[in-house]
Parts: structure tokens; sequence; C-alpha cells
């Protein structure tokens, strides 16, 4: 990758850069009873009285699945040069094993066309939370099982789709199933079980590790990896207890998932603290780690804010937040994480997958959303992560999260992450200024 010096200005990308945004299938694709697609987990859980902001679910959605020729026709418009997006599991196994169902898969393969078409590289997420029902009723993901059926899916997939797809990712943020599925419960499967919790961590990434080999197995020439949501931890002082407390919180938020897939192990720290008696440590089997770490060509960081550590182990916030409370804008993270992952893991080729932020965003008169705050914070993120480029990360390519403006799980409707407004009353697509100004970027190649 060679940065390119030119007229644009002073913070030019590699003339390759993927310029890119991203969405998942659960949060803009609608139809969630159509063309044989199963239930899932989310389907499931967003009926329950209380478990969404405002009863909201991802029923209709953005309708993405019926939209999908006028939202290419958005990124080419753009200038996207990539676009990351999940295949519903639940639309190619209605149940979760078995025959692959025959229309789901050619919704994917007639986006994937369109995005050729269009000059635009896919990059396709395995598995965006929205679990098949029917596997969640079998045990989800505390049930090892499941991560074979994971496998299963995803050879299925890729024997599919293989010959349309560069890029592969497998799990999307297997830490957010861990800590919001089944720690804080606040979604799907909306467990609160510290013990299952890690135990699931554990067959997660033996599901990534699974579909990592299943590609192979298929001699598809597609690249793999994981998507990771990576967090930044530092001491919220300078006291020895805040340095040993903001390490193990970097083991249970970045290292358990990092370490396993680069390195073949999971954090000692982690693991002494779960205890041998932990479902996780117990659930461990020989073998496993090798095939949690085989070989994987890319990975992908989504990163959205850092987190603080106190010495009795709480977290701090020290940075403006935005319209998600647990979000801190701090941009030097981008470049922490980024030079931090090449410096411990080696040279592997990173991809941004996520980076993004809600604003409160509303429809003028004028047909304009005036996301002022948006462009900011992705002007500082795309400056931290041009820095590290500068600085020997081998990045490749960033995704704004997101493409539109879609279901924020428990939030539902209420958070607008995209750069383009979706009205929802009417599925209106509306640029956002961010939207303009993201093109400008991708067309100066920089900032
Ligand atoms: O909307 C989510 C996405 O599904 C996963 N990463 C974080 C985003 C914002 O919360």
């Amino acid at each position: 990758m060679s940065m390119p010096t030119g007229p644009a200005g002073p913070l030019r990308f590699p003339r390759d850069f993927g310029w890119g945004a991203a969405t998942s299938a659960y949060q803009i694709e609608g139809a969630a009873k159509e063309d044989g697609r199963g239930e899932s987990i989310w389907d499931t859980f967003s009926r329950v009285p209380g478990r969404t902001r405002n009863g909201d679910s991802g029923d209709v959605a953005a309708d993405h699945y019926h939209r999908y020729a006028e939202d290419l026709d958005l990124m080419r418009d753009l200038g996207l040069r990539s676009y990351r997006f999940s295949i519903s599991w639940p639309r190619i196994q209605p149940d979760g094993t078995g025959a692959p169902n025959q229309r789901g898969l050619d919704f994917y393969r007639r986006l994937l066309d369109g995005l050729h078409e269009r000059g635009i590289a896919p990059m396709a997420t395995l598995f965006h939370w929205d679990l098949p029902q029917a596997l969640q009723d079998a045990g989800g993901w505390e049930f090892r099982d499941t991560a074979h059926r994971f496998a299963d899916y995803a050879d299925a997939v890729f024997r599919a789709l293989g010959d349309r797809v560069p890029a592969w990712l497998t799990i999307n943020e297997p830490k957010t199933v861990v800590q919001n599925g089944y720690l804080s419960g606040h979604h799907a499967p909306g467990r609160q079980d510290p013990d299952a919790a890690y135990l699931v961590a554990h067959h997660l990434q033996l599901a990534h590790g699974l579909a990592v080999r299943a590609l192979r197995a298929v001699g598809g020439t597609g690249r793999i990896g994981p998507a990771l949501n990576l967090h930044p931890c530092y001491a919220a002082d300078d006291t020895p207890e805040a340095a040993a407390a903001a390490q193990l919180y970097d083991g249970y938020e970045n290292r358990l998932y990092l370490d396993s897939v680069l390195k073949g192990s999971y954090p000692q720290d982690v693991l002494a603290d779960l205890g041998a008696r932990s479902r996780m440590v117990r659930g461990i089997h020989d073998g496993d780690l090798a095939v949690i770490s085989s070989p994987v060509d890319l990975l992908a960081v989504q990163y959205y804010t850092p987190i603080y550590v106190t010495a009795d182990g709480r977290t701090e916030h020290r940075w403006p937040t935005s319209v998600a409370e647990w979000q801190q804008i701090y941009p030097d993270g981008m470049y922490d994480i980024l030079t931090r992952v090449t410096r411990d893991y080696g040279p592997i080729p990173l991809t941004v997958t996520e980076n993004g932020l809600p604003t409160p965003d509303t429809l003028a008169t004028d047909d304009t959303v005036d996301d002022a705050g948006r462009i900011t914070f992705l002007r500082e993120h795309l400056a931290a992560a041009h820095r590290a480029i500068a600085d020997g990360v081998p990045l490749e390519s960033f995704h704004v999260w997101s493409l539109l403006d879609n279901f924020e799980w428990a939030e539902g409707y209420d958070q607008r992450w995209g750069l383009v407004y979706v009205d929802y009353s009417t599925q209106r697509r509306v640029l956002k200024r961010s939207a303009h100004w993201y093109r400008s970027v991708i067309s100066d190649g920089g900032l």
C-alpha cells in the first residue's frame, strides 16, 4: 500500500483505500416473514413487552429487502468502494439446520451482483446476532453443537455465494453477545448468567474457527477473519491498583478474543479470574484452540469508545458522550487500538468495519439533515486512522457505521446512526450532510 503524495490535501489515504459503509441484516432488511425466512432470536425478543424501546422490532426496519436496488444506487452515488453487510442465518436455514433455502440465497445473490455491477467490493458477515430461534430453543450458544451448526451454515453459504464474495467476516462482535446477551441481558436472548456468558464466548470463538476451516475445505478464494469490537482500556489514575484493574479489564474486553484467534491461547489472567470450575474453562476441549486459531487473512476492528478503569474495577467516563450513553468520544482511541493490534499481533491486514455515532437528526422542511456532529466525529476518527497508517498499521479500509438509519437493537429506531436518513413513515431515504461530506472525502481520497 503506497501513500500517494498529491495536491488534494494534507491527509491523503492510500490510493486503493476501501472507503466503505456497513449495515447488518436484522437492522435493515425487514421482510421478516418473506421467502421462507425463519424466526430469529431478535424476532422473539422484540415481541416481549419492555425489551425494546417503544416495542420496536426489525419486522420492517429500513425495508432494504425490497429496496436494495435503490440502496445500491445510493452506495454508488456516494462513491463507496466497499460495502459490509450481513447474511441472515434464518433466511438461509429457517430452523438453523438442513438444506439451504434457495429464495434466501437468491436475495443475497441479487445484492452481490448489484454490488459488482456498481464496482463496490462486498464484505459479508456470516453472523450478526440473528440466531435462528430453533437453535436457541435447543440451547443456543451455550450448547457446543451450535458452533457446528454454524459451520454447516457457513459451508452452505460459501458454496452458494463464494464466487461473489472476496471478503468474509465470521462472527460480529462476539463480546457483545457475551456482555449484552448473557451478562446484562438487554439484548437477545436476554440472559443474566455470568457462568453461561463465558461458555458462550468460547463457543462463539469455536464457531469462528470452524467457519474458517469450512472456507478452506471448500477451496474458497475469499479472505476471512473475525469482526471484533475492541475497546482500549486505560487506568483511571496512576496507581498500580488501577493499572492492574485496567489490565484485567483489557483481558475481558480485548485479549479474550484477540489472543485466542491470533495466538492460539486464552489470556491466563482471564482464565484465572474465571476459575477452573467455571463452565468456560471446563468447556475448552483438547484441540479447540487449534481450531480457533486457524490462520485468518484479515482482522476487522470496530471502534467506538475507550474504557477508563478505576482501582476497584469500576469504569469512569472522561470524554463527551453521544446519544448512546455508553459511548465516549475519543478519537485517539482509534489510533491506540489500531497501533496496539499491529504491535502485539503482527502485521495482519486490518479493516475498520464499524465506527460512528448516533446524533439527534431531524429532517428539516427544506429536506436536509444537518448532522454536523457526525462530520466532526468521522473527520477526527479518520485522521486518527490516517496517523496509524502513517505509523505502519496495514489498514486497508474503513466502514462508517452505518450506511442507513436502522434498528438499533434495544434502542429501537430512536437512535439514528446512518449517513442516510430514513423516514420510516414513507421509507424515503435522504442523504444527511455527513453523506455529502463523506462523498467528497472519498472522491478527494482523504481529508
Ligand atoms: O448497531 C450496532 C451494530 O449492530 C454492532 N456494533 C455497534 C453498533 C452501534 O451500537
